[in-house]
């Protein structure tokens, strides 16, 4: 059984959300890396960026909560990995945009806005980082427009790869008035009761 390791305020919440849509089993460890947990010795020897999530899965350690995410749709496929060669390609492009795109900029406007406390939130920073997203959302919301996926007809892991990481924009005052079909499909992501399970857990 694959063992997540990382709390609920983490980005281990994307690997489970995943989990949770393929039906696996799953045992989690809930280090605290606010509270420094994940400096231990024990966890350095696992993973020695000292950062969450790692996955252990059998003969497989490894960190990177999109590229776990592939790795365990392309395991535990139920339809979650694309069928095609050229999908799988499409799906892993769509991460990797998530990751280089937008998360620098959705993860800066999250901490300025959210994660702070609020006597030491920069709002010029936030929204310097929202000017630069604002062009990439514009481009996902034109793909979007008349789809209801990224990939074909049904829910893959591009779709949940990049919207556990253009969620945060839902709750951080994001200016979304000008994408009405990337706000359409976020919200239809990040309603589905795998993604909801997954903030409980
Ligand atoms: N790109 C990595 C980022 C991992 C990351 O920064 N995790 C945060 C928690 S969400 C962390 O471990 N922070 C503690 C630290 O950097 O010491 C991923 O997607 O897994």
């Amino acid at each position: 059984m694959p063992t997540i390791y990382g709390n609920a305020r983490s980005r281990a919440t994307r690997c489970v959300w995943a989990l949770n849509e393929l039906g696996v089993d799953y045992d989690r460890v809930k280090l605290d890396h606010v509270a420094g947990e994940n400096k231990t010795p024990e966890y350095l020897a696992l993973n020695p960026s000292g950062k969450v999530p790692t996955l252990v899965d059998g003969d497989v350690v490894m960190s990177e909560s999109l590229a776990i995410n592939l790795y365990l749709a392309r395991k535990y496929d139920n339809g979650l990995w694309p069928s095609s060669e050229a999908d799988r390609a499409r799906a892993e492009q769509w991460t990797m945009w998530a990751a280089a795109e937008a998360e620098p900029h959705t993860v800066t406007i999250a901490i300025e806005r959210m994660f702070k406390p609020e006597d030491a939130r920069d709002e010029a920073k936030a929204k310097a980082a929202e000017e630069s997203l604002a062009p990439r959302l514009a481009y996902i919301d034109s793909y979007l427009e008349g789809r209801d996926h990224l990939i074909g007809d049904q829910f893959t892991i591009a779709d949940l790869n990049v919207a556990c990481v253009l969620a945060s924009v839902l709750v951080t005052d994001v200016d979304l008035t000008p994408c009405p079909n990337l706000a359409r499909w976020l919200t239809a992501t990040a309603t589905r009761d795998a993604c909801a399970k997954a903030r409980e857990e």
